[in-house]
């Protein structure tokens, strides 16, 4: 996908865009963190978590939440000139989960938000990437008062693999959150570069072809 860019040095020209994902488990900070980084008001769809709704969701850790996303946060950040992100964020609730294969459509990327006082709730981001062949990084969003840990610790707790870049965060801080999207675009340069030449280079996630 591009669009089209007018640079006053260089005239018209197309920015090449990509679309990532932002996922995790139930309020780890995903609407938080496209709201932060997003140039254009981003598109939430938050409903009010019902006295119904507590009783169907895990809410356990984030008691005091009082909306969720039901679809999707939408946002966009220009990197550079010729890069321009498209960042979809995941609904967080299991009943939500269905939604993923769409959103996940065309994605080069994603970022697993974590929350180090319910590690469990990323487990199944993660093994939702994993099985799909989808390139994740994890960034650690560090609430007031969790538990600090060091990567390496996320790390084996969450089973993650030596590749798996984790960065430490503050989402509601837009450097922060953007110190992740960086991150996840480095790991995607390096991998490309990594599968040049070769016969399957990495391609956008296609549901059909299942992994990469
Ligand atoms: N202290 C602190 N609060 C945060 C941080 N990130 C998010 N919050 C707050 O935590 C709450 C949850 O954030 P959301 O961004 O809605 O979480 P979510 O992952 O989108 O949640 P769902 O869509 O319901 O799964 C919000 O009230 C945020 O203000 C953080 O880094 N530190
Ligand atoms: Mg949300």
């Amino acid at each position: 996908m591009a669009y089209a860019t007018f640079d006053p040095n260089t005239g018209p020209g197309l920015a090449a865009s990509v679309k990532i994902l932002i996922a995790g488990g139930f309020g780890v900070g995903k609407t938080t963190t496209v709201a932060a980084v997003s140039e254009i008001a981003p598109l939430r769809t938050e409903e009010v978590v019902t006295e119904v709704s507590r009783t169907i969701d895990d809410l356990s850790g984030v008691e005091s939440k009082t909306t969720t996303t039901v679809a999707m946060d939408f946002g966009r950040i220009t990197i550079s000139p010729e890069l321009v992100l498209y960042i979809f964020g995941t609904p967080g609730q299991d009943r939500f989960w269905f939604m993923w294969d769409e959103l996940a459509l065309g994605a080069l990327g994603a970022v697993v938000l974590a929350d180090t006082r319910r590690l469990e709730s990323s487990f199944a981001a993660v093994d939702y990437f994993e099985r799909r062949g989808l390139p994740f990084v994890v960034g650690v969003n560090c609430f007031d008062g969790a538990p600090r840990y060091t990567p390496e610790e996320v790390r084996y707790a969450l089973d993650l693999a030596d590749h798996v870049a984790i960065t430490l965060c503050d989402v509601r801080h837009r450097d922060s959150a953007k110190a992740v999207l960086v991150t996840l675009l480095e790991y995607l340069v390096g991998r490309t570069a990594r599968h040049a030449g070769s016969e399957n280079p990495p391609t956008a996630f296609d549901q059909t072809a299942g992994s990469q």
